[in-house]
């Protein structure tokens, strides 16, 4: 049984769009459980005064009847309440009337770091804001309702998680540094997941290995420039001896240096990856750049934008990691209702030495 994801939406368009499917039969959703997960990604420290324009929801236009999924197709929707500035300059139709609000111009100063340049090369673009509104950071709004329904699926099996950004307090005085100077910063986000059984993913292959997928999904997040799972990078500097996790009596363990993952399988233990995020390119006090029209040199794009995205980065990295796990839990355990699904993890968890801890 597959879940498949796809989304489609722009920044500043009317709203972004999410199909989720695989989803068995008889899951209950709860509209709040998703909503404060969108909350969540929205409160984020150091984040642009867009946020006070957004306030994010899900819709739910197919697949959920009175808050139990079919078995079909599930289509969410969470709208762009900024698109009522930007309607004739992000009108999915050629606009009627004068030019007015906001997205009239063409950017042609393409900011190092964004999507601009490379994007109007790769598609022939003379305006960079057809690249620039799929590449923003915007888009991860309807991934976390996503990841909000797998999150759901994975407590049916007792798996929880929780994602942070690592050191906050450090974080939040750079941002404010940042923002007095006109600058923003970056930072790292830790994912950790409990209640994972062994033997989701596999060796078998790299596409299906699940270190691989979750690193995958990982890097996919706008602005993410680093993966590790586990003590990832610092291993490389250990012995073996050192590096890793001894099994005790009772397959206990008392390190978690893999970070739940060994060969691409989940080992039982704590599942915990990290993402690295660059600064955003957006800047108050803009980076050389080339006018992509004229070839003259100038300044970057300036606008609106975060000086920090780490903290709502916790919470779409949360909702890439669940979405990964639930991937793997339904190739898995299968089902075309919950309790079928069920019922294979009941027994699976019979047959092994393992009980959530
Ligand atoms: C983003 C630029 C900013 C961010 C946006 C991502 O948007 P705007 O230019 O409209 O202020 O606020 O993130 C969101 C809107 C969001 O909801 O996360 C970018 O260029 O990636």
């Amino acid at each position: 049984m597959a879940l498949r994801l796809s989304t489609a939406g722009e920044s500043h368009g009317p709203a972004l769009v999410a199909i989720v499917e695989g989803l068995p039969a008889g899951l209950t959703l709860g509209r709040d459980a998703i909503d404060a997960d969108l909350r969540r990604r929205q409160d984020g420290y150091g984040r642009s005064p867009r946020q006070r324009i957004e306030q994010d929801e899900v819709e739910v236009l197919a697949g959920l009847r009175h808050g139990r999924t079919l078995g079909t197709p599930l289509a969410l929707v969470v709208r762009n309440r900024d698109h009522a500035n930007w309607e004739w300059g992000m009108s999915p139709w050629p606009p009627e009337g004068e030019p007015s609000g906001k997205g009239t111009k063409p950017v042609t100063l393409p900011r190092p770091g964004h999507a601009d340049f490379a994007g109007a090369l790769k598609h022939g673009l003379a305006d960079a804001r057809d690249a620039l509104e799929r590449a923003s950071a915007r888009h991860t709004a309807v991934h976390v309702a996503a990841g909000a329904v797998a999150k759901a699926l994975l407590a049916t099996i007792g798996v929880a998680l929780e994602g942070a950004a690592v050191d906050e307090e450090a974080l939040r005085a750079r941002t404010d540094e940042a923002r007095a100077e006109r600058d923003t910063v970056g930072g790292t986000v830790e994912v950790r997941v409990r209640g994972v059984p062994p033997g989701l993913g596999s060796y078998a292959t790299k596409d299906e290995r699940l270190d691989a997928r979750i690193a995958a999904a990982l890097m996919g997040i706008q602005a993410v420039k680093g993966v590790e799972i586990g003590e990832g990078f610092a291993l490389a500097g250990l012995r073996g001896s050192e590096a890793h996790d001894e099994l005790l009596p009772g397959f206990a363990r008392e390190t978690n240096r893999a970070g739940g993952l060994e060969a691409g399988v989940t080992n039982g233990e704590d599942v915990v990856a990290r993402a690295a995020m660059k600064p955003l390119p957006t800047l108050m006090r803009p980076l050389r750049s080339v006018d992509l029209a004229t070839g003259d040199p100038g300044e970057a794009l300036v606008e609106r934008s975060d000086v920090a995205a780490v903290e709502a980065l916790a919470v779409v990295a949360e909702a890439a990691v669940a979405w990964e796990l639930a991937r793997a839990a339904r190739e898995k355990f299968g089902g075309d209702s919950l309790d079928d699904f069920l019922a294979a993890h009941r027994a699976y968890l019979e047959r092994i030495p393992w009980a959530p801890r």
